[in-house]
């Protein structure tokens, strides 16, 4: 049995708020949603079920999607054809990151986002994470590219923020010269 999560749109105002900082352990609800987003992410990604649930393929989902303005995000990464990590991160931090630059090419989207969103979105290359796991266990992880990209973006979604308030509407798109396009 699949039931598909509610993704909020952007219309949204809850989308542009502060998520609160969570305390563990994690309560059974929560858990369950991070299983459900888990599931959600991870077919998305597999033709298959991509096609048989009509999903849109996403990496990335944070709670305050969901309507829930908690510090929790979530990440399914295709590191290998057919091969996932699973990153669950509560309250996560950036502790440090590169001064080094990059952006997606083809730029970034949204899940909560139903158009298209023309220019690139400036990530750190690299970053170190900090947080907790679903079990209330210290994480510590390092993350780079796609990644990296990935955990900001989501970081974002906690503090209100959304990819399209980081490109420059006088100067959308760079060169390689000024960011490396992944
Ligand atoms: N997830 C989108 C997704 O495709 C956008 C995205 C793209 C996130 C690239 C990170 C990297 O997974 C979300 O919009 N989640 O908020
Ligand atoms: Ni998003």
């Amino acid at each position: 049995m699949f039931k598909e999560l509610n993704i909020l749109d952007e219309k949204e105002n809850v989308l542009r708020e502060v998520s609160k900082e969570v305390k563990l352990p994690l309560s059974k609800e929560d858990k369950e949603t991070i299983e459900q987003i888990i599931k959600q992410l991870t077919y998305s990604q597999i033709e298959e079920y991509e096609k048989k649930y009509n999903l849109r393929p996403g990496m990335g989902l944070a709670f305050p999607q969901l309507g829930k303005l908690k510090r929790i995000i979530v990440i399914v990464h295709e590191y290998e054809e057919g091969k996932f990590n699973n990153y669950v991160v509560v309250n996560p931090k950036i502790i440090s990151h590169s001064e080094e630059l990059i952006a997606l090419e083809t730029g970034e989207g949204c899940l909560s986002v139903n158009r298209d969103v023309e220019g690139h979105v400036p990530r750190y290359a690299r970053a170190t994470i900090t947080g907790f796991d679903a079990d209330g266990k210290e994480i510590k992880l390092r993350v780079r590219e796609e990644l990296a990209v990935a955990f900001q973006h989501e970081i974002d979604h906690l503090n209100g923020i959304m990819f399209y308030d980081h490109i420059d509407k006088n100067h959308p798109f760079f060169n390689e010269n000024e960011i490396r396009l992944i």
